[in-house]
């Protein structure tokens, strides 16, 4: 069965892109109306409050009331609160463990409807000529055109939209946490109007926005006019894990809900998590990220029966989830998933769990890693990561990061990585080593903390872990020298289907997701595939001439399936004919050994770790 399911993901293979597999559901159909839904300037236009006239500039002039101080340009925040006076009548900014918090007074709060939108996105506008990818690493004019509370389609199944959930009074209300570092204005403003324009409005208690010390302090600053949006902003540079740690411990409800600052929530986001968490705190819920175009900003919707995964590289990676689950699934296609693991961007968790179970691991840097740490650690301590189906939002994927990592990308995301990898995965971290052996030269600092936190917390081992939450990653076996996939360049040995009663196998392009290219070599020289199929020569050893083609059979511990691995030539060495596997004719064949030929070279993989890092969220 294993088998089959790897032979399938095999096929699907070949349509990973960075942040997952896309299905293009109700893309075109008829748009769902949504009462919350109401074109900010019609509201306007119907209200007569708020604006004036467009100006030339493109931005809406105020009318507020008198002592609305709107010309008081803000140019820096450190250098107010040094200065210790001059502060805007209607925003105070105190000064917090070093940071900056900025709070209002509740008579000079917009509802988000009255927000001057356009000025403010206009502030960051991109300049003539400018690359428009150039700031974000995604198409900020389209952003910028696009109005915050733009329609977007419900991308949720029928059985989710037929679902009536609780009424407000019953759940308890969340505080959103949004940190950012240097986000596009639109982006950010739009990500608060879909949570505020998505939601009861007695169910969103407060949205805390952690400006990680972006270069224009005005970008989060300006939004704490909109009511319910609280900012603070970091004194340096902190990274995602502290900044979400002071949001939290900010946060004055008992549920968190942890936003990216490029998302937009989907029609009734809130309620079906929300649910999920009141009823056991133990739950740390995602909603399904649906893909926002880092192009055009078309909102497309994601496939329901993905969960979050990875391979011994500890990269998240998406994966299908079993034919048995997707069989359950279409029985009520509104039940939660389990998943190994989430993509960290967006969830939603109790409060006083978190607080709990260790908040974050708060001496990792910038961004990665995180997610994997919190996703065993929940496992590991008593708790379940559940994907709930019926909860969407949009999530602007890019293929890499748009802000400089300080230490660089690459260094910092091994560092995090091994944070985790040293305090949950116990002696299975060698198989990550393996995998990245890079990383064993990264300097991971301290961990003490986080290793009493794990025995205080009586947290179960990672063997468990693999046993009940992910039996599908494969370890390989205590008997393997080589384990993965052997490459040749782009090219991996594959079965090409073939089982044990089949024809010729070959080669295929490197797709790094294991399947049909996971192979391994054991101490006693048996290239195996699936545990119990070796790679084969056909017929008898002693007749074996150069140019036989290879064979998948059932290891039987003949003379066939013997192999050598040389390491310093990479060739693979039929023991019994001393041939070589060789990919010279253009297919699987033994050749004389030549040490010299390239088609005779092979490079053990571990799977995965070819794929590349993504913005996971
Ligand atoms: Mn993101």
């Amino acid at each position: 069965m294993r088998r089959r399911n790897f032979r399938y993901l095999l096929i699907i293979g070949g349509v990973w892109i960075g942040g997952g597999l896309l299905f293009y559901i109700n893309k075109g159909s008829e748009k769902d109306p949504n009462p919350a839904l109401r074109l900010k300037d019609e509201i306007i236009a119907e209200t007569g409050l708020g604006v004036g006239p467009i100006e030339s500039n493109g931005s809406l002039k105020r009318r507020e009331s008198p002592d609305f101080d709107d010309n008081n340009d803000i140019s820096g925040l450190e250098d107010e609160k040094m200065v210790g006076g001059g502060l805007r009548r209607d925003i105070s900014i105190e000064n917090l463990n070093n940071d900056i918090i900025t709070t209002k007074s509740s008579s000079n709060e917009v509802d988000w409807k009255y927000f001057d939108e356009r000025g403010y996105v206009a502030k960051d506008a991109l300049k003539e000529n400018e690359d428009i990818y150039g700031r974000n690493q995604f198409n900020q004019k389209a952003s910028d055109s696009i109005a915050s509370n733009r329609d977007i389609p419900d991308t949720r199944g029928g059985e989710c939209r037929k679902r009536e959930w609780p009424s407000s009074s019953t759940l308890p209300p969340t505080s959103v946490i949004i940190t950012f570092h240097n986000e596009a204005r639109s982006a950010l403003l739009r990500t608060i109007v879909s949570v505020l324009n998505r939601s009861p409005d007695e169910l969103i208690h407060e949205i805390i926005l952690v400006d990680d010390f972006s270069d224009d302090a005005d970008a989060g600053h300006d939004l704490a006019k909109i009511n319910k949006v609280k900012v603070l902003r970091n004194s340096k540079r902190e990274g995602l894990m502290r900044s979400r740690v002071k949001g939290a411990d900010a946060a004055t409800s008992s549920i968190l809900t942890f936003l990216d600052s490029h998302c937009e929530c989907n029609k009734n986001w809130l309620e079906p998590m929300l649910v999920r968490v009141a009823e056991d705190p133990h739950r740390v819920v995602c909603p399904i990220i649906d893909v926002i175009s880092m192009e055009n900003f078309d909102y497309i919707g994601a496939s329901a029966d993905l969960r979050g995964g990875f391979d011994w590289n500890l990269v998240f990676k998406w994966e299908y989830i079993s034919k048995e689950e997707r069989a359950l699934r279409k029985n009520d296609p509104t039940q939660p998933i389990k998943s190994p693991m989430i993509a960290g961007g967006l969830f939603m968790i109790d409060k006083a769990y978190f607080n709990k179970i260790g908040k974050y691991d708060m001496l990792m840097d910038i961004w990665g890693g995180e997610n994997l740490e919190i996703s065993f650690r929940v496992w590991q301590c008593g708790g379940e990561l559940e994907i709930i189906p019926c909860s969407r939002v949009g999530h602007v994927f890019r293929k890499k990061h748009p802000y400089t990592f300080p230490g660089g990308a690459g260094h910092v995301f091994a560092r995090n990585t091994r944070r985790a990898a040293e305090v949950w995965m116990d002696e299975y971290k060698k198989y990550y080593y393996s995998a990245v052996p890079l990383a064993k030269t990264i300097p991971f600092g301290n961990i003490q903390e986080r290793l009493n936190l794990k025995k205080n917390l009586h947290c179960k081992p990672f063997k468990w872990y693999l046993e009940n939450v992910y039996p599908e990653l494969k370890t390989p076996h205590h008997d393997d020298v080589q384990f993965g996939a052997m490459a040749q360049g782009h090219y991996c040995l594959d079965t090409l289907g073939q089982s044990e009663r089949g024809g010729p196998i070959g080669l295929y392009t490197c797709h790094g997701s294991g399947g049909n290219q996971e192979w391994s070599l054991s101490k006693d020289g048996y290239v195996k595939h699936a545990g119990d199929l070796c790679l084969s020569v056909p017929g008898e050893v002693e007749e074996l001439t150069a140019g036989s083609s290879l064979h998948l059979r059932l290891c039987n511990k003949s003379m066939q399936q013997q192999w050598r691995y040389l390491p310093e030539s990479g060739q693979l060495q039929h023991l019994g004919s001393a041939l070589c596997l060789d990919t010279a004719i253009g297919q699987l064949t033994v050749q004389t050994c030549n040490p010299h030929t390239y088609t005779q070279k092979w490079k053990w993989k571990f799977p995965g770790a070819s794929s590349a890092s993504q913005d996971s969220v």
